[in-house]
């Protein structure tokens, strides 16, 4: 079985990833390395620098994840500030934020940067719904006040199975996996 090293600090991002890539034949190991991450507003550029910073110190194939809520009401809050958003405001501040919006339209938003000895690439996932007027399931951090289109379940209230068919960490990580599956087909 193929394996790779997921460099993260949330065990959630780890679940979601490992049931996907074990369909795939990859088994994950998660490092949380407590990097500093840059400070940016694009996740893509955000990821990037850190599977290299991740790189430079492991020496390993790894990927790094970085996701973000954005908010059309909002101009795109919390974005790339939505860790720290969650953390401080949390899912009962931006629904406050939300009172009397009837515009619900908000995008989640992954990049997957894989990095080793020769190269980085970076893959994305988008997935657009709606801000929901209030909690519903479980979940972690935004799940239970978002729901993606096509479906009537917010993230909270779905499987990790069924969240990864719709989620934009799902979609990135599909992106990553169909191309490193064709590159490990490659060179072996
Ligand atoms: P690492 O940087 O260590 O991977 P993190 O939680 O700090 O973990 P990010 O900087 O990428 O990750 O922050 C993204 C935040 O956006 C995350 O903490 C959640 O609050 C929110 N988020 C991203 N994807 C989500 C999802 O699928 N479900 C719910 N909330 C999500």
């Amino acid at each position: 079985m193929a394996s790779i090293i997921f460099v993260t600090g949330n065990k959630n991002k780890v679940r979601e990833a490992e049931v996907l890539l074990r369909r795939f034949g990859i088994n994950i190991t998660d490092v949380n390395l407590d990097i500093d991450e840059v400070q940016a507003d694009d996740i893509e550029y955000i990821a990037r620098h850190a599977a290299e910073d991740s790189y430079r110190i492991l020496k390993k194939a790894l990927i790094v994840e970085d996701s973000g809520l954005y908010i059309s009401a909002l101009n795109g809050f919390p974005g790339p500030y939505s860790s720290y958003v969650y953390r401080t405001l949390g899912i009962n501040g931006i629904l406050k934020l939300m009172d009397n919006v009837e515009e619900r339209d908000a995008i989640f938003k992954a990049a997957v940067a894989y990095a080793d000895e020769k190269i980085i690439k970076v893959f994305v996932g988008e997935t657009k719904g709606k801000i929901s007027f209030e909690p519903r399931g479980r979940g972690w951090g935004f799940d239970p006040i978002f729901i993606p289109d096509g479906s009537s379940k917010t993230f909270g209230e779905m499987s990790t199975d069924e969240k990864n068919v719709f989620s934009h960490r799902g979609k990135a990580l599909l992106e990553f996996v169909k191309w490193f599956t064709a590159k490990s087909t490659i060179h072996s």
